[in-house]
């Protein structure tokens, strides 16, 4: 069988986005472990033939309580400078490590992810914390739709709408105190639902992300819950997700479990993986090229449109005074 992976066009080539790093730490996993061999080809092989794409792709699986919440009248304030990426590319190419590497293979395999019920657990330096059942956060706080940039640190970008509920409303709700500096999210461990966890023991699950407390704040962070006028389906992060247009996309973490607010800066996930490739902040920048790959250009997804990449991906008026 030939096992050879065709990249997408607007991709760099596999060989560079494959983290050599994670091969490192694997072969320390094994060592751990007492093993002799390394699991050759763990990133996701598949034969180019890829599966008819269907209208199941992009519906949402199953009705929920909030499913009548959408769409959400849309935010004018944030317009954008290009085309919004097709619905159907976008569910269909993404980076959701829980389930695979392989990003058009994702999709298939989120629809394993049992999202209701969900809670989200928020703590640490706040005046009212608690356990939020999902349904409840979305009824109880505001959401509005917002044409975003999205830029991956492997330089392909799409451009979508996403509904969400503005993070410094969520921050209003619970009271923050002083000492409050950070936020620390977590994703979700079942590797039952999500077979990556389960045969990727090498990362460190389940994910974890943060961002100061300034940047919570900034307008443009969003609690995602919706894309293109309905919820998140599973691949994209359901039911509830990060969305910061001005980072790499990897700070937008998926499936949020957890959220605390703490006095020090917290680990991340791909910082801890690799320090020298992915640092806390990860503002989109041109001039930092990526240790493996420039970041000066970006393809945009299902067009092939290359652009130039821009700094803050575009939203400087909004950020750069967080970081003088
Ligand atoms: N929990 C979790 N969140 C995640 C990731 C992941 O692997 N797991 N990948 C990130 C990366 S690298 C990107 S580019 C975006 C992709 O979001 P999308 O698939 O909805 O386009 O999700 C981010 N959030
Ligand atoms: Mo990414």
């Amino acid at each position: 069988m030939v096992l050879i992976k065709a990249p997408k066009s607007w991709e760099i080539s596999e060989n560079l986005v494959t983290p050599e790093h994670i091969f490192f730490n694997r072969r320390k996993f094994f060592k751990r472990l007492g093993v002799l061999g390394i699991g050759a080809g763990i990133l996701g092989c598949i034969d180019k033939n890829g599966k008819q794409v269907n209208a199941e792709t992009i519906k949402t699986l199953i009705k929920t309580p909030s499913s009548e919440l959408f769409p959400k009248p849309q935010n004018t304030k944030f317009v954008l400078d290009r085309p919004l990426t097709d619905e159907k590319i976008a569910a269909t190419y993404n980076n959701f490590y829980e389930f695979t590497t392989d990003k058009e293979k994702v999709w298939e395999l989120a629809k394993n992810l049992k999202t209701r019920p969900w809670t989200v657990e928020v703590s640490g330096e706040i005046r009212k914390g608690g356990t939020f059942g999902i349904d409840d956060l979305m009824k109880k706080l505001p959401m509005e739709e917002r044409l975003y940039r999205h830029r991956c640190v492997e330089a392909w970008a799409m451009a979508v709408p996403w509904t969400g509920i503005p993070m410094s409303e969520f921050l209003k709700m619970v009271e923050p105190t002083e000492k409050a500096k950070f936020l620390k999210f977590t994703g979700f461990f079942k590797p039952l639902e999500a077979e990556g966890q389960k045969n990727q023991p090498w990362y460190t699950w389940p994910y974890y992300e943060g961002m100061q407390i300034e940047e919570a704040n900034n307008p443009l962070t969003l609690l995602a819950t919706g894309i293109y006028g309905k919820e998140l389906p599973p691949q994209h992060g359901s039911p509830i997700r990060i969305v910061t247009p001005w980072k790499y996309g990897f700070k937008s973490i998926k499936s949020i479990t957890k959220i605390e607010f703490v006095e020090k800066q917290p680990q991340t996930f791909w910082n801890d993986l690799a320090p020298e490739e992915y640092d806390f902040l990860a503002n989109v920048n041109p001039k930092i090229p990526h240790p493996r790959w420039s970041q000066e250009t970006e393809k945009m997804l299902g067009t092939d449109e290359k652009r130039e990449t821009l700094l803050f991906n575009g939203y400087e008026e909004f950020v750069k005074h967080l970081y003088n």
